[in-house]
């Protein structure tokens, strides 16, 4: 263990599509693979601080891997103080703006930063961050499905212990999220949380009727009904809707989470690690939750994620929807349906037999 902080000696980011356990069909296509980008940020103590970010689709990975290298070769000989480096960052895409592949690349930046500095202590990130790693509750995240074709995977997921099940709709009409709806209901019993995600295919008033018509079935919440910067007609939602409403994955930065919050536009917030500005921006958006006394939940990158969450005030759910299993040497873990963070730092490392199978 060193005492001394590491620096940056150079940064490798790397592209590969990692299969997944199952497709997620949403309301606009079906997502089959994961494009992803693993970050290596090597320092001169010898540690690697590891991440990884998802692409969503297979163009934007190439450029994502020359955004995340040539920022890393600006950031070279710097200590990984990852308040400074956020603030660097900051002032150099200050112009520019941060939202889409630049805030992507950043934010990966900061959780690599992170797991260099918990790998350099021999720590969990968690445990940097003041708290100590503990089970955090999760739901399995599915795509839309079939309550019949899917039984044995929503059954599966019960089995193992998942006390939450995500859905998405709004793929076809309103009787179809129903008969969907109900039909996982019955299926998983009243006491499973039961979530939808309309992945912001709605407009307020289709969202309001279809929500209404979804009430007899106890939906913990509904997720992204309308576009999410939208905020006025999340808030519209909000109001007249009898379920809770879910949103914040595609929310940038902490000031978008402050826009959001200040005109009421959701009653749950989920910020997505890749999109809020890693663990430095996930840090000051759990500050704002818990000053307005908003459940907090997690998108995407569980790994991560249950660090995070571990030290939330407002922790709530953490998602499951594992996109790093087929590259990481070892794998997310579900016990009892929670997923407890591992160390040392974000607890990832990479299987590298499997990256070069997939990398594009
Ligand atoms: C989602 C987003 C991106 C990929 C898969 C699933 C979804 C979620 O909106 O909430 O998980
Ligand atoms: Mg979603």
């Amino acid at each position: 263990m060193s005492t001394t902080t590491p620096a940056i000696r150079s940064v490798k980011a790397r592209a590969v599509i990692a299969p997944i356990s199952r497709p997620v069909k949403n309301a606009f296509g079906v997502i089959e693979a994961a494009p992803l980008v693993l970050i290596d940020v090597e320092t001169d103590q010898g540690i690697t601080g590891r991440s990884y970010i998802f692409a969503y689709a297979k163009l934007t990975l190439e450029p994502l891997v020359h955004l995340i290298e040539q920022i890393g070769r600006d950031l070279a000989g710097k200590a990984i103080a990852p308040f400074d480096l956020v603030a660097a960052m900051d002032a150099k895409f200050r112009l520019l703006g941060w939202q889409g592949l630049v805030g992507m690349a950043v934010s990966g930046l900061d959780m690599a930063f992170y797991d260099a500095l918990g790998q350099a202590a021999g720590r969990p990130v968690a445990e940097l961050l003041g708290g100590s790693p503990r089970p955090m509750r999760a739901y399995d995240s599915y795509g839309v499905v079939d309550p019949i074709a899917d039984e044995k995977d929503l059954k599966r997921s019960l089995d193992q212990g998942f006390r939450g099940i995500k859905i998405k709709g709004g793929n076809s009409d309103t009787a179809n999220d129903e008969r969907m709806v109900k039909g996982v209901r019955k299926l998983v019993g009243p006491d499973v949380a039961l979530m939808i995600d309309f992945n912001q295919s709605l407009n307020p008033a289709e969202a309001i009727s279809r929500i209404a018509r979804l009430s007899p079935y106890d939906l913990h919440w509904v997720e992204e009904p309308v576009a999410q910067e939208n905020l006025q007609g999340l808030a519209a939602v909000r109001r007249e809707s009898s379920i809770s409403i879910q949103a914040g994955e595609n929310w940038w930065f902490p000031r978008g989470f402050a826009e959001a919050i200040a005109v009421g536009a959701s009653d749950f917030i989920m910020p997505d690690l890749m999109k809020v500005g890693g663990v430095t921006g996930w840090m000051r958006v759990a500050a704002q939750a818990e000053a307005a006394s908003i459940p907090m939940s997690s998108h995407l990158f569980a790994e991560a994620s249950a660090h995070m969450l571990a030290v939330t005030p407002t922790a709530h759910w953490l998602e499951v929807l594992d996109l790093g299993r087929a590259i990481l040497a070892e794998p997310l873990q579900i016990v009892d349906g929670s997923v407890t963070a591992r160390g040392p730092g974000l607890g990832l490392s990479w299987n590298e037999a499997a990256v070069a199978k997939y990398s594009v």
